[in-house]
């Protein structure tokens, strides 16, 4: 069976989703696209053959789709998420599931009331063969508990629509699924404190910004967000243990040695650093959605990630204070 996909929003990120379903993995084929842009939306059908859709609803209700891939602006998700629910089809929803804790719940208490799981995030990182190791290092027990994580998450530039409230919702929210994922326990309090700023900054723009978290079992978590660091897409983890530490491979780039010292490229974006991940991410979801299955995170690790972003929110907006994160009892659809 071919899984039968419609995208909503294909801006980059939809684009770059698109060529892979495309080019590059197998079972799924995109029949239909929407988007406000509606001269994009023709623009990205054309090729394809695709169907352009008037609006989001149009496309879900569509009975040539299967599948739904939601990849527009953050705070248009829940709308799309709610009526793929409500239409009773399998949805991957971009990060953030929503910009809000309040509207992820709303997007739960759709799914549980529908009875089963159709939505799934885009949470990439689990994906990754890095982060994997590292895990897998972690649960061997051979070099004991995890007692502190550090993480750098760079981008080379933002643009001047990005806001410092973005650096969490949108960047740091990577991170807090990641440790949640990896550590498998809950983050229960954050603080996000606020460096000299670089001179490379919009005016409006707090950057960098580190985050510091705890988890339930203790473990401290840092966080630095610096978006406008020009050299490159750098992604950087270390988990200490009680016997040892494990460090996210560099890039997955070859290292070059010369009279010049020795060095690896440094990726440019998200999609050149994760390609391999989105690509395992996707063809687990086209190969679900076609055996009738749902696998990968789910709607509640899209809302633990943004009750975690809220409270990271109020502490930047706030004086950088410990603010506590609560999570409501998790239903049991998610067990
Ligand atoms: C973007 O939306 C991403 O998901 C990237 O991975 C992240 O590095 C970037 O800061 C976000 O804006």
């Amino acid at each position: 069976m071919t899984v039968r996909i419609g995208v909503i929003g294909p801006g980059g990120m939809g684009r770059a989703h698109i060529d892979r379903i495309t080019r590059e993995l197998t079972g799924g084929s995109v029949v239909a696209v929407t988007d406000i842009d509606a001269a994009n939306a023709a623009r990205v059908a054309e090729p394809l053959g695709a169907k352009v859709h008037g609006s989001g609803g149009e496309l879900i209700a569509s009975d040539d789709v299967d599948a739904v891939l939601v990849t527009s602006f953050g705070p248009a998700h829940e709308e799309s998420v709610l009526q793929a629910i409500e239409a009773g089809k399998p949805v991957l929803c971009e990060k953030p599931l929503a910009p809000t804790a309040d509207a992820c719940l709303r997007i739960i208490d759709a799914e549980v009331a529908a009875g089963r799981k159709l939505v799934t995030v885009g949470f990439m990182r689990r994906f990754d063969r890095s982060y994997n190791e590292m895990k897998q290092v972690l649960a061997s027990g051979e070099l004991g508990e995890a007692l502190i994580v550090h993480n750098r998450h760079r981008n080379p530039t933002a643009p001047e629509t990005y806001t410092a409230t973005m650096a969490i919702t949108d960047t740091a929210i990577h991170e807090i699924d990641t440790m949640r994922w990896l550590l498998d326990e809950e983050i229960v309090e954050v603080r996000v404190d606020k460096p000299k700023r670089t001179r490379n900054r919009f005016e409006h723009l707090q950057d960098p910004v580190v985050f510091i978290m705890r988890t339930e079992s203790g473990v401290w978590i840092d966080d630095e967000v610096f978006v406008n660091i020009r050299y490159g897409y750098d992604i950087q983890c270390e988990l200490v243990l009680e016997q040892g530490t494990v460090t996210l491979s560099d890039q997955n780039r070859t290292v070059r040695r010369d009279a010049q010292g020795s060095r690896n490229a440094v990726t440019r974006d998200h999609n050149d650093r994760f390609h391999e991940a989105f690509n395992a991410e996707l063809q687990q979801w086209i190969s679900a959605v076609a055996r009738g299955e749902h696998t990968g995170s789910s709607a509640w690790d899209g809302y633990a990630a943004a009750v975690v972003c809220d409270a990271g929110v109020s502490s930047l907006l706030g004086d950088g204070e410990q603010v506590p994160v609560s999570l409501i009892d998790r239903p049991g659809l998610y067990a």
